[in-house]
C-alpha cells in the first residue's frame, strides 16, 4: 500500500500514517519502476524528437537504468563520436568560465576528477568512476535513472547520500543549454560539489527533510532544492559566484547570472521555497547565500516547521534511516 505506519503503537493518534519512504538504501530500487517519463519518449519541442537515433539511443540509457539494482557497478558506456564532440563543446567553453565564475569549492575539486576520473575533452567520464571517486569524499553515490522521479522519490534518494544521474548526453544542436539534465550537467554540474563535505551535508538535510512529508511540504523542498543545488550563487570576497548545477553545466547561462540582468535575492528558506519558476528559459531570481554552513543553518531551521511526528537519523554502519519517535 502507498502508506506505511512508522510511529509506535503508543503513539496517540489513530489516523496519523505519513507516505511511504525507503529505509534502507536498497530500498531506492523501488524507484526504477516508477519514472515518470521514460527514455525515447521525447516531447514534440525537444530538439530530439525528429532524430530517431537520437531516439534509440536514449532508449538505451533507459534500458540500463531500469535494470539496474543497488551495489551493481554502473554499466559503462562506449559513446559516439557525435557523442565525445557535444562533450568536447561544452567541456571547452565552461572549463573557461569556471576560474571566473565557479564557487572556490568548485574549483578546488575540478582538478581532482580530471586527475582521477578521466574528465577531459576527449573523454566523457563513467559514471562508476565518478561514483567511486565521490564515495571517497564524501560517501555519496551515483545511481543511473531511466527517466523523470517524482519529487518525492528524487528528494529521498538525497536521504542516503544518493544522487540519480542521467547517462545519456543532451541532443548535439543545443550544447548551451538543455532543460532536462544530462550526463554533461551531471558530471559538470553536480558532481563536483557533492565532494564538498559541507555541501553534501546541505544535500542530505533537504532529502532528509523531505521523507515521510506532507505533499505540500515536498513541493517547497524541491522548490529550496532549486534554487540552491540547482541554480544557487554564493558570495566570494563580495563577487557572486556560482555554485548550483544547472548554472555550473549551462555556458549560456552561467554568463547571464553573473551579468546585472537577473534578480538577486538573499538566500532566506522560508521565501525560497515558495518562488515560482519557469523550467525551460533562464531563471529571472536567483538566490544568493552567505556560504553552505550558513544556507545549512538556515535549512535546518526551516525543516523544523515541517510538520512530522517524528524525526529521523541516517545510520551510515547500516545504511539505514532510523525513525525517532515525536520531534
Ligand atoms: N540548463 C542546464 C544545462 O543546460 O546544463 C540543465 C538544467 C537541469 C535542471
Ligand atoms: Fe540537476
Amino acid at each position: 500500500s502507498k502508506y506505511i505506519h512508522v510511529l509506535s503503537r503508543a503513539h496517540r493518534s489513530l489516523d496519523e500514517s505519513v507516505p511511504w519512504f525507503p529505509r534502507k538504501l536498497r530500498d531506492l530500487d523501488q524507484f526504477a519502476n516508477r519514472v515518470l517519463s521514460y527514455g525515447s519518449e521525447l516531447d514534440a519541442d525537444h530538439p530530439g524528437f525528429r532524430d530517431v537515433l537520437y531516439r534509440k539511443r536514449r532508449k538505451e540509457f533507459a534500458d540500463i537504468a531500469h535494470r539496474y539494482r543497488h551495489n551493481q557497478p554502473i554499466p559503462r558506456v562506449t559513446y559516439t563520436e557525435q557523442e565525445i564532440a557535444t562533450w568536447a563543446t561544452v567541456f571547452r567553453e565552461l572549463t573557461q568560465l569556471y576560474p571566473a565564475h565557479a564557487c572556490k569549492e568548485f574549483n578546488n575539486v575540478f582538478p581532482l576528477l580530471i586527475d582521477n576520473c578521466g574528465y577531459n575533452e576527449r573523454n566523457i567520464p563513467q559514471l562508476e568512476d565518478v561514483s567511486q571517486f565521490l564515495q571517497d569524499c564524501s560517501g555519496f553515490r551515483l545511481r543511473p535513472v531511466a527517466g523523470l522521479l517524482s519529487s518525492r522519490d528524487f528528494l529521498a534518494g538525497l536521504a542516503f547520500r544518493v544522487f540519480h544521474s542521467t547517462q545519456y548526453i543532451r541532443h548535439h544542436s543545443v550544447p548551451m543549454y538543455t532543460p532536462e539534465p544530462d550526463v554533461c550537467h551531471e558530471l559538470l554540474g553536480h558532481v563536483p560539489l557533492f565532494a564538498d563535505p559541507d555541501f553534501a551535508e546541505f544535500s542530505q538535510e533537504i532529502g532528509m527533510a523531505s521523507l515521510g512529508a506532507p505533499d505540500e511540504y515536498v513541493t517547497r523542498l524541491a522548490t529550496l532544492y532549486w534554487f540552491t543545488v540547482e541554480f544557487g550563487l554564493c558570495v566570494e570576497k563580495d563577487e557572486r559566484k556560482a555554485y548550483g548545477a544547472g548554472l555550473l553545466s549551462s555556458f549560456g547561462e552561467l554568463q547571464y547570472c553573473v551579468s546585472d540582468k537577473p534578480s538577486i535575492m538573499p538566500f532566506d528558506p522560508f521565501r525560497a521555497s515558495i518562488q515560482p519558476y519557469p523550467i525551460t528559459s533562464y531563471q529571472p531570481t536567483y538566490f544568493l547565500a552567505e556560504s553552505f554552513k550558513d544556507a545549512k543553518e538556515k535549512l535546518r531551521q526551516y525543516a523544523m516547521t515541517i510538520p512530522r511526528p517524528f524525526s529521523v537519523h541516517y545510520n551510515p554502519y547500516t545504511q539505514a534511516i532510523e525513525v525517532i519517535d515525536g520531534k
